[in-house]
């Protein structure tokens, strides 16, 4: 079971922060935390690193014997002995802490030490009976960021990331199809709805031998325990601590089933009054028929389309699963045909090695006309934004140059000469205004005092859609998904304004941020906005995340019209002012 690069980072990444926490050598700490760094940056798989009998791990800079065997050991065996032992010693209650925003590893050891906090609830109590604040080296400041980024925390410990649960979903159902027997599989519940984070997994299996089908699903790799076994269902943790429930159902049942487990509950008790409204009943096994007394006659069950047929109801998209608004859009007839990723023509939003991203301006192009794209824009940060070389005015021109070289040899691909340009703590732009006249694409976003009151932030915000140079904003919200709350921006004033203006809006596909959220996206649609979905690639990989926005999107509601990047070049080119 061979891992790649990005679970090997992300598992020496989670040592450092263990080892950091259990108090360790600081260089020990950093060996481990600038290898995940190295081995995250690094294009070429490990694994054919290894493969290669004349080549050695540690020919990459900033990986030593120890990280190398380590390696080696998780390509071989899939996990790392080394981190279940770390594991062990540390309490997943006390784990938590370490998720708190601003906290950090050294702060977070030193509160379990100090005062004996095991779990976020112990350290909000802690914290409201100001027990925090007389430590040294906190304050009543401190305390108060640990409160506020509790919440946060206390969400990331019992929900994972879309994107996370879809590595366990995607291992799951491979690790299940490898045994025969099973007719039919799907992953239902909150990760089949595309919502942002997923409490636990639902997978449906239809086959006819259940205990073979148990006993494989019990084998999966990082079950820590298993909660449940009955006749039809089962349910596992896993060591992260994610739940998975298995339910077996019969052929008669699986589309009733899918349509009962995929949710959402909301969603649901709105077909069950439906169902009860013509004199049928619906539940996981089926749609009935009620004769009588006691009398049941099966109507449908076997394919979702099928359940929803039988109620007079089309098969919702799972996106569009919440009792939002997809029953008014059935009524009516008027079912959204949601956006799709073959629909997405343009991405407006990436880095290149002239800031913080790791592929060259070539490298970006040559990418996206691989994967089919029309046109291009580069958005590097600008100088504002320090810890990103972002660019200055004459290395920004120096770019387009380079740009304006390259188009010479692109025939039916448009690259586009633009600029994330930040939006200063005080207000206004990080560059001149004569510059941006000169960009094709101008993108605003805030990376700087994202804890401005709202008053404050929002006025940032409205001053950029005002500015005629500015096309679109990034990442409106700027949260980031179980790591950090949105700013206090008044998004009302900004849709108003957006309106106004006649500018666009970013959704962020980075499946850590999706900003703008799905409900935003409604919002901006009824406002009359286009959105534009971007990845913020920052290398050539990074442009596979347009998945995770388009997901968002169809939560949304949006359909191709309502989102610009979807337009063919010569249409989309009316959004250029
Ligand atoms: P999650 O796991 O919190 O991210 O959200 P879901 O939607 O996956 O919820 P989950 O796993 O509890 O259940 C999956 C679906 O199964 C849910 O959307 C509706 C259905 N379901 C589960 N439990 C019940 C229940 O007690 N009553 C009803 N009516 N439906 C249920
Ligand atoms: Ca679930
Ligand atoms: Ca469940
Ligand atoms: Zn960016």
């Amino acid at each position: 079971m061979g891992m790649n690069n990005r679970e090997i980072a992300a598992v020496f990444e989670r040592v450092a922060e263990l080892l950091e926490f259990q108090g360790a050598n600081p260089f020990r700490v950093r060996s481990y935390r600038s290898g995940a760094r190295k081995i995250a940056d690094l294009s070429e798989p490990l694994a054919a690193i290894v493969a290669d009998d004349s080549r050695s791990l540690t020919e990459i800079e900033g990986v030593g014997k120890a990280v190398a065997e380590k390696i080696e050991v998780m390509l071989a065996t899939g996990r790392l002995p080394m981190l279940d032992e770390l594991l062990q010693e540390i309490s997943p209650q006390v784990l938590a802490l370490l998720r708190v925003p601003g906290l950090g590893p050294k702060k977070a050891a030193f509160l379990h030490k100090e005062l004996g906090i095991n779990s976020l609830e112990e350290l909000r109590k802690a914290c409201q009976s100001q027990q925090v604040r007389g430590l040294k080296g906190f304050g009543p400041k401190t305390e108060e960021t640990i409160l506020k980024g509790l919440a946060i925390a206390e969400q990331a410990e019992s929900r994972t990331r879309w994107v996370e649960a879809d590595t366990i979903a995607s291992r799951l159902l491979e690790h299940m199809r490898a045994i025969g027997g099973i007719r039919q599989m799907e992953m239902a519940g909150s990760y089949r709805r595309g919502c942002e984070t997923v409490g636990d997994l639902d997978l449906l299996v239809e086959a006819t031998d259940v205990d073979a089908v148990m006993d494989r699903f019990g084998s999966f790799q990082g079950v820590a325990e298993v909660i449940a076994r009955g006749d039809t269902k089962m349910s596992t943790r896993l060591d992260s601590g994610m739940q998975i429930d298995l339910r077996v159902v019969p052929k008669e049942s699986f589309g009733a089933a899918l349509q009962y487990f995929t949710g959402s509950k909301d969603h649901n008790v709105v077909v069950r009054g439906r169902a009860k409204q013509r004199g049928l009943k619906v539940n996981e096994w089926g749609v009935f028929r009620v004769a009588g007394e006691g009398e049941e006659q099966y109507v449908a069950g076997e394919t979702e389309e099928e359940v929803y047929a039988a109620l007079d109801m089309p098969c919702f998209s799972p996106q569009m699963r919440e009792a939002r608004q997809e029953f008014q859009w059935a009524d009516q007839r008027e079912l959204p045909k949601l956006v799709e990723l073959a629909d997405i023509r343009g991405d407006l939003h990436m880095h290149t090695t002239a800031t913080d991203g790791k592929a060259s301006l070539q490298e970006m192009v040559d990418a996206a006309k691989h994967r089919g794209l029309e046109y291009i824009a580069i958005t590097d940060h600008s100088k504002r934004v320090t810890m990103a070389r972002g660019l200055d005015v004459q290395r920004l021109r120096a770019q387009w140059a380079k740009i304006d070289l390259l188009r010479e040899n692109l025939e039916g691909f448009t690259v586009l000469k633009g600029i994330e340009c930040d939006i200063l703590e005080k207000g206004g732009m990080d560059l001149p205004e004569d510059v941006l006249a000169e960009a094709d694409w101008v993108i605003a976003s805030i990376h700087y005092g994202q804890n401005q009151p709202q008053e404050q932030i929002t006025e940032r915000i409205l001053g950029a859609l005002e500015n005629p140079h500015v096309d679109i904003i990034a990442h409106p919200t700027g949260r980031l998904i179980n790591r950090r709350e949105p700013y206090d921006v008044d998004m009302e004033e900004v849709f108003a304004a957006a309106a106004r203006h006649g500018k666009l809006l970013e959704l962020n596909a980075n499946p850590a941020r999706l900003d703008l959220h799905d409900i935003h996206c409604a919002a901006a649609k009824r406002h009359g906005i286009p959105i534009v979905i971007s990845t913020d690639a920052h290398s050539t990989e990074g442009m596979g995340v347009m998945c995770h926005g388009v997901q968002q999107a169809r939560r949304g509601g949006l359909t191709a019209e309502d989102v610009a990047n979807t337009l063919p070049w010569n249409e989309f080119e009316k959004y250029l002012r």
